[in-house]
């Protein structure tokens, strides 16, 4: 099913190699449900599920002599596998690990770059390729490879290619997360109440791939994620989160800002594990969040 997809052969074998992690991951959960006693470069407890996962997709990726250089959420530093690869692969292994004993879909999210060019470039020039698994009922698989998108679905029946639609302007759902910023930030909590007022339905799913596969599938909505004392540029991370998704659903005429109004795809990384804000989704709605929250007026 991959060779139908238009890609480049190195991309074919990278997804190829990582094809069976959802399903693998799948077998190993009821064995990995308890926290692990390694805190990640976030200062957050993994889960075991985070490590094994971590483990698979590395072990998946033994023998891709294109790839020069990894950057996992569950690894510090760097991790040099080829010096003659073209590509920088950063990737999330597990995200939503802390709703896995509740057996909620989590998500697995790659963003893979032009070595040379990822610290230098905006991010629209540096990313090759960006696709993530939603780990739910079946295995969803994004991909956006020069912004052609391909949906596909499986699980143990063979792969179904799924329509994708273009993301509508106007959201009927949002998905508010950081609400402890309500106490604090009136325009955030006068904007959320207004648009629920409004009968947008809350969506939340406290899984950045769910919250953004819901996005997708439903063609609209709004993803909100602020930065706040604590995360001063924001919780998620941009290189293997942020700019991934972004690259996907910008495709499908989305928007995808941070907190001071940027466009995501539009800067240009400075590390490997930068925090980033995120607010994504339907075009009008995120000018009228930019608005009403950033108080920005284009
Ligand atoms: P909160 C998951 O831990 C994650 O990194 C993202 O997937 C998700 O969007 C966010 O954190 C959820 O954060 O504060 O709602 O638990």
């Amino acid at each position: 099913m991959l060779s139908n997809i238009n890609l480049p052969f190195e991309l074919q074998r990278l997804l190829e190699n990582l094809i069976a992690v959802p399903n693998n991951l799948r077998a190993a959960t009821s064995k990995y449900l308890s926290e692990s006693s390694n805190v990640n470069v976030h200062g957050e407890q993994s889960m075991q599920l985070d490590l094994f996962a971590n483990d698979l997709v590395k072990e998946s990726l033994v023998g891709l002599d294109f790839i020069h250089s990894i950057a996992s959420e569950e690894e510090d530093e760097l991790i040099y596998m080829n010096t003659n690869g073209k590509y920088l692969l950063c990737f999330d292994p597990l995200d939503g690990s802390s709703l896995i004993n509740t057996n909620q879909a989590v998500g697995i999210v790659f963003a893979l770059y032009d070595k040379d060019k990822v610290f230098n470039v905006p991010l629209k020039e540096s990313l090759i390729m960006s696709f993530y698994f939603h780990i739910g009922k079946n295995n969803s698989l994004l991909i956006n490879y020069k912004d052609n998108i391909t949906h596909l679905e499986y699980l143990d029946d063979g792969f179904h290619v799924k329509d994708v639609n273009t993301i509508n302007e106007d959201a009927n759902n949002i998905a508010p997360g950081n609400l402890k910023l309500l106490s604090t930030n009136t325009r955030y909590k006068d904007y959320i109440l207004s648009r629920l007022e409004s009968g947008l339905k809350l969506r939340y799913f406290a899984c950045l791939i769910s919250d953004i596969h819901f996005l997708l599938s439903k063609a609209g909505g709004i993803f909100i994620y602020l930065n706040d004392d604590k995360h001063v540029n924001g919780k998620l991370r941009l290189l293997y989160e942020v700019a991934p998704v972004s690259h996907i659903i910008c495709a499908l005429n989305a928007k995808s800002i941070n907190h001071t109004g940027q466009n995501i795809l539009d800067l240009i990384p400075s590390n490997i594990h930068q925090n980033s804000s995120l607010v994504a989704g339907s075009s009008s709605e995120v000018d009228l969040f930019t608005e009403l929250v950033l108080n920005i007026k284009e």
